[in-house]
């Protein structure tokens, strides 16, 4: 344990405290294993928060990393790259979205669209300059930018980082009416996730979207669904919105468009949105650079080739009916789409930190959160055999 100590001392003295990380060194991964610096092996039933859909290290993604990192790594948007183009194609081909603005992490991406929309509410809509207004979710989680945490109802991600962006209006998660309540004429666009994952893997009662999406068309407020953490196979479709029958006007994706690898993000619109954006309005040194765009390239063609997407929906489902089937006093709730899924404990009769450290002694790596809920979200290459040893591990921890 010698070196794993040192790290984890060297992080405590030198490192921000930002971050209250379980005590494992990870060293390697490899689908959906982790090793860590003592040589122990874990199954990820986090995935880097959805960021390493593809499994750890997917070897297709790896060599399109190596072969563009030894060709050309960044040229700055001053100058065209060849690989940019052609993931606009193929996202274009895949999503049906009309214009493409690449940036770097998720928060970048929200913040991106922040900013087109209120300048659309005010070419388009007419709304008086400076007067757009956006309506978000409570529990909503999209960054930690200063704009971001401005519309957060966490206090945790807000307190002393005022002052605070204006122009948001916070909304309860699922209630249509009280979204239809908060609508003025200055109300440019509703920021929503489609599946809430901070909260808990908040699921939307049925026909909540549909009827959100009704409202916005009557009102010609632009649905932006973040699809950051939703998106790109996590629920067992493409997209989220898809569980919904519903299509955003603009949506944000971010963490597997890399499979990992790299930070990649993008804004993906209907030609109005990104439309108003002229040269010089907008815009990020490393965004759709491309190294970013060949490794997104590859990260796409493996989720959509390998069939990645259909086996988060067949083993997803499996996955969350043997979770019911587990008798434990401690199992309030298993709820989840897809491979997004979360075990609720009821707060009196279980402790979901102590669990995750009791399933990493297992050689199972979760994350709790707020408390009393276990999210689990392995890769989506995660077999039916590998699933069935993770239900052991969860059945020997909580029954
Ligand atoms: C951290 C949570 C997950 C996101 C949605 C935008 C972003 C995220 C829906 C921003 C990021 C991450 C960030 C990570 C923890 C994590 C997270 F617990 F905080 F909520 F996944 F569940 N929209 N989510 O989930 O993307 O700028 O980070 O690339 O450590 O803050 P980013």
């Amino acid at each position: 344990m010698k070196k794993a100590a040192d790290l984890i001392d060297s992080e405590r003295r030198l490192g921000a405290h930002n971050y209250e990380p379980l005590d494992v060194v990870l060293t390697r991964g490899e689908g959906v294993w982790v090793w860590d610096v003592d040589g122990n092996r874990y199954l990820d039933c986090l995935s880097a928060y959805s960021a390493v859909n593809q499994g750890h290290c997917h070897p297709r993604i790896l060599e399109t990393m190596r072969e563009q990192a030894g060709r050309l790594t960044l040229t700055s948007r001053a100058f065209r790259n060849d690989q940019l183009a052609l993931l606009y194609e193929e996202l274009a081909a895949l999503t049906g979205s009309h214009r493409i603005l690449p940036m770097n992490s998720g928060a970048e991406a929200v913040e991106s669209a922040i900013k087109a929309v209120r300048k659309w509410g005010y070419e388009q809509r007419g709304v008086p300059d400076g007067e757009a207004e956006i309506i978000v979710c409570a529990d909503n989680f999209h960054g930690r930018t200063i704009s971001i945490v401005s519309f957060s109802t966490d206090p945790t991600a807000r307190q002393g980082f005022g002052p605070f962006t204006p122009g948001f209006k916070v909304v309860p998660f699922g209630d249509a009416d009280a979204f239809e309540a908060a609508i003025t004429p200055r109300t440019v666009a509703f920021l929503v996730e489609p599946i809430q994952g901070e909260a808990g893997v908040n699921i939307p009662p049925s026909g909540y979207f549909p009827r959100v999406r009704e409202l916005c068309t009557e009102h010609d407020i632009t649905l932006i669904l973040d699809e950051i953490q939703t998106g790109l196979g996590r629920t067992g479709r493409l997209f989220a919105e898809e569980h919904e029958g519903i299509e955003a006007d603009v949506t944000l994706i971010g963490k597997a468009l890399s499979g990992g690898f790299y930070p990649v993000s993008a804004v993906l619109s209907n030609d109005a949105v990104l439309g108003v954006l002229k040269p010089g309005e907008h815009g990020s040194t490393f965004g759709g650079n491309p190294l970013a765009a060949a490794v997104a390239r590859t990260a796409l063609q493996v989720l959509v080739e390998e069939g990645m997407i259909e086996n988060s929906d067949r083993l997803g489902s499996y996955f969350l009916e043997q979770l019911r089937g587990i008798r434990s006093d401690q199992i309030k709730e298993v709820r989840g789409r897809g491979l997004m899924l979360a075990i609720e404990l009821d707060p009196e009769a279980g402790d979901a930190h102590a669990a995750v450290e009791a399933l990493k002694e297992r050689g199972l790596l979760a994350k709790d959160t707020h408390g009393s809920t276990i999210r689990i979200a392995p890769p989506l290459v995660i077999t039916r055999e590998q699933i069935d040893w993770a239900l052991e591990q969860i059945e020997a921890v909580l029954a």
